[in-house]
């Protein structure tokens, strides 16, 4: 009989965590070290954060005989992305006092603070939570921060999203009180332990992401996600549109591992139709049915995408409609037909304006600019000067962008001139390979980075600009994205460039996707350099700029013209 392996080491942590308090207030207290005991460092990412070291001076500290430059990324749940003025203030005020003075919007619609030493953790979050941004479940083994679709153009199904999205987040949160423990210093409430209804004592066997998407945007990107929703809209007496349910989809996924076919990335299922009253029973089902039969022997196996490749739709189909007590209906047609963001104005319902910034890889920082370049865009006191004359809220884009929302036609000129002031409109003069273009973190904070992302994305966006204008294709539409790994933080298997990396100044080259988020892309050439990149790449364009019909995007060309194969 074949062995059962063993759980991994992980699930020992948790289970042996109670309810993922650990030893963290110890390891938190111990001044001889920067860092926290190991089973903490797996702990703390339930709480919000990830112990980092500075991977730029690592080298040099080890040759010193020092302990690696520790400090802590914290990362907020927000749902949908929704932040007010003040607390946008609040968190660059942090961004500037304990971390490495930017902020950094993610591609899930959060914040993130880099460079927080141990000593000043606690006061960070703290800080954060008196302004009513709380970190619990941004990272680890549970439901993480839900996303919605930010189009301010449809701003009214667009709150209804992110109201929607902020009940997930809310039922799906672990039930512990650690987080209020050791953060906010709130009392042990004696002789009660903690239960977690949903999670069970030892949580989920991996991450677990949700997203509720509003067609025709797909800026969600929402087969990626282990838990999607697709609104369903209808005219109500009153002639307004409205979310009236939504098709279910799971089991998508990014992640993978150079050299280890056993992972994939993976589109997710439509699985049925259900009302939006369910949103929450049907959301605990799927979470419910990947926790008990999720892989926890082997963290490489664990995501959802695996469960229901191997178990069957039908299955997962059957173990959801039991859980919930809802019989899912057959799928409601929809369709997307963009995902990247709406730059510059655009008025949404009840004549409220929203201003859509690009933000390259959503670095929130005042940057210098180079000798003899043009002053670069000083992000940081920009945007906090508009914070401090808006009195709408901010929304964080899937594309690693900033909605500046709900704002009234008169307050329109006082941010105009703002804008103009710290140089923030570059979205008015980039072109669409620019505006689009998402990277991940990468180095120097990310551990797993290979390669380069963010700090690389300017010199290659130069370099393909250059290759496009040769062949006249510089003002068409094309998603590139960078990451630094193939565990594909800026969800590179869904552009129609990827360059995944392998090693420094090396990446693998993939093609193909369709520019909506409904097709992954393939490997095209392996582990390769920009000089290499951009020569496999230039008769390609050639060839797209003569023999493309009209409107053909650059990856459905390559597509439909069979330059990529399956593996
Ligand atoms: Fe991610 C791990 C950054 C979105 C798949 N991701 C990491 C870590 C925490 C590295 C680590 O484990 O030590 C990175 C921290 C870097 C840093 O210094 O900040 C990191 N991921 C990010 C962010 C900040 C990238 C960004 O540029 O915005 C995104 C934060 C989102 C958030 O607010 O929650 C981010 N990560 C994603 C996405 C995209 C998404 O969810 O829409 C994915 C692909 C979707 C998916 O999960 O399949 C993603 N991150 C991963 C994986 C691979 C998981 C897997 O199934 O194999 C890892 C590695 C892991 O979990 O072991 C990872
Ligand atoms: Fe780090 Fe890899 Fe994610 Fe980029 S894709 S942030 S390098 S884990």
């Amino acid at each position: 009989m074949a062995e059962t392996p063993p759980l991994s080491p992980v699930e020992g942590i948790k289970t042996r965590s109670r309810h993922l308090r650990g030893t963290l207030v110890e390891s938190l207290a111990d001044p001889v070290t920067g860092a926290l005991a190991d089973p903490d460092t797996q702990l703390i990412k339930f709480h919000g954060s990830y112990q980092q070291d500075d991977r730029d001076i690592r080298e040099e500290r080890r040759l010193q005989k020092l302990e690696p430059a520790y400090s802590f990324m914290v990362r907020t749940r927000l749902p949908a992305g929704v932040a007010t003025p003040a607390q946008w203030l609040a968190l660059t005020d942090l961004a500037r006092k304990y971390g490495n003075g930017s902020l950094r919007l993610t591609t899930r619609q959060a914040f993130q603070i880099h460079g927080i030493l141990k000593r000043n953790l606690k006061a960070n979050i703290a800080a954060m939570n008196a302004a009513l941004v709380d970190s619990i479940a941004a990272c680890g083994d549970v439901n993480r921060n839900v996303m919605a679709s930010a189009n301010p153009l449809e701003s009214a199904l667009h709150a209804e999203a992110h109201r929607y999205a902020a009940q997930l987040s809310a039922h799906l949160l672990p039930n512990t009180r650690a987080y209020h423990e050791i953060w906010l210093d709130r009392e042990k409430v004696a002789g009660t332990p903690d239960v977690e209804p949903i999670y069970g004592d030892t949580y989920l066997p991996r991450k677990f992401k949700a997203g509720i998407v509003v067609p025709p945007e797909n800026d969600v990107d929402v087969f990626s996600q282990d838990l999607g929703f697709i609104a369903i809209t209808e005219k109500d007496a009153a002639d307004t549109r409205r979310i009236v349910g939504f098709n279910l989809v799971v089991g998508g996924g990014m992640g993978t591992t150079h050299g280890e076919p056993g992972t994939y990335a993976r589109l997710a299922d439509v699985l049925g139709y259900f009302d939006a009253a369910h949103l929450c029973a049907i959301g605990e089902a799927v979470l419910t049915t990947q926790r008990d039969f999720g892989d926890r022997t082997n963290r490489k196996h664990a995501r959802l995408k695996y469960t229901i490749a191997e178990r069957g739709v039908d299955w997962f189909r059957g173990e959801v409609e039991r859980r919930s007590g809802v019989t899912l209906a057959p799928p409601r047609p929809f369709e997307f037909t963009s995902r990247g963001d709406r730059f510059g104005w655009t008025v949404g319902t009840g004549g409220r304006w929203h201003l859509t910034l690009r933000i390259e890889s959503g670095r929130i920082a005042d940057r210098e600019a180079a000798a003899g370049q043009p002053a670069a865009p000083r992000w940081l006191s920009g945007l906090e000067a508009i914070a401090r004359i808006h009195t709408g809220h901010f929304r964080l884009s899937p594309n690693q962008n900033l909605v500046i929302a709900d704002v009234d036609a008169s307050a329109r000129p006082g941010i105009d001139a703002l804008v103009r002031e710290y140089g923030l409109d570059i979205h008015a003069t980039a072109r669409p390979v620019r505006r689009d273009a998402l990277a991940c973190v990468a180095l120097p904070t990310c551990s797993l980075a290979m390669a380069e992302a963010e700090r690389y994305l300017p010199g290659f966006l130069d370099a393909l600009d250059l290759t496009l204008r040769q062949h006249g294709l510089q003002n068409e539409p094309l998603s590139v994205r960078i990451t630094g790994c193939p565990n594909g933080c800026a969800r590179p298997f869904l552009a129609e460039i990827a360059l995944v990396g392998k090693a420094p100044e090396r990446y693998n080259l993939h093609l193909g996707g369709d520019g909506l988020g409904q097709r992954l892309n393939r490997l095209y050439r392996e582990n390769i350099t920009e000089p290499e990149i951009i020569a496999a790449l230039d008769p390609l364009f050639a060839r797209y700029a003569a023999e493309r019909t009209a409107g053909e995007r650059f990856g459905d060309w390559v597509w439909r013209n069979q330059l990529v194969k399956a593996p």
